[in-house]
């Protein structure tokens, strides 16, 4: 009988059809890091699950090496995801959309969590980071809108802030969320773009 508790080795991206969903039943994947990436801070690693548009992904650990996480093409759910040590990023939006996070957690994140390359929105509720860079970035130099909400989520030991964009038209939302240990809540947002309670 298959070991229900071992890891998943991944040597080619896992795709999420569109509007399917893909459930880990509490599984652990990792990366192969010769195929995919050995979730380093080096660029252009390969993602463990490609979702495109509509798909959902839960119930799913993904564990060390990481290599670029999740790569998300449109509107995607991710529901119970723990990445317990972030590669060089966890997840990218990578097309427009929207993004709905719940539960779950990300670690030791050298620098990024959710990565927005394109326009769109991320909404990460009851969701718990620690030992992290930043929990969302929108590319930098991007001057596209992302719309970045946080709520009910428990958030530690950031180096540099929570929500981060270079963007004048992005909003960023933090409520009803705990944190410690974190220098900035958002960085590089214009005036009355930011709200926090
Ligand atoms: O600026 O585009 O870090 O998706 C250089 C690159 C960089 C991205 C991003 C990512 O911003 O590669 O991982
Ligand atoms: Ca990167
Ligand atoms: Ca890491
Ligand atoms: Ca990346």
């Amino acid at each position: 009988l298959p070991n229900a508790h071992a890891a998943e080795t991944v040597n080619s991206t896992i795709i999420v059809a569109a509007g399917q969903t893909f459930d880990g039943g509490g599984k652990t994947y990792v990366a192969n890091p010769n195929t995919l990436g050995d979730g380093s801070q080096a660029e252009n690693q390969k993602p463990i699950f490609r979702l495109e548009n509509g798909a959902t992904l839960k119930n799913v650990i993904i564990g060390a090496p990481a290599a670029d996480g999740v790569h998300v093409y449109g509107n995607a759910t991710i529901q119970n995801v723990t990445w317990q040590d972030v590669g060089e990023d966890a997840l990218t939006l990578k097309a427009k959309g929207t993004v709905n996070i719940t539960g779950g957690g990300a670690y030791k994140a050298y620098d990024k969590v959710f990565q927005m390359n394109a326009e769109g929105t991320i909404n990460i509720k009851n969701f718990k980071a620690n030992d992290i860079g930043k929990l969302v970035r929108q590319n930098g130099g991007t001057t596209y809108k992302v719309v970045m909400t946080v709520d009910n989520c428990d958030i530690s030991n950031v180096k540099d802030s929570i929500l981060r964009t270079d963007s004048s038209t992005s909003t960023g939302k933090i409520t009803n969320t705990r944190y410690s240990d974190v220098p900035t809540l958002f960085k590089g947002f214009a005036s009355g773009k930011t709200s926090q309670s």
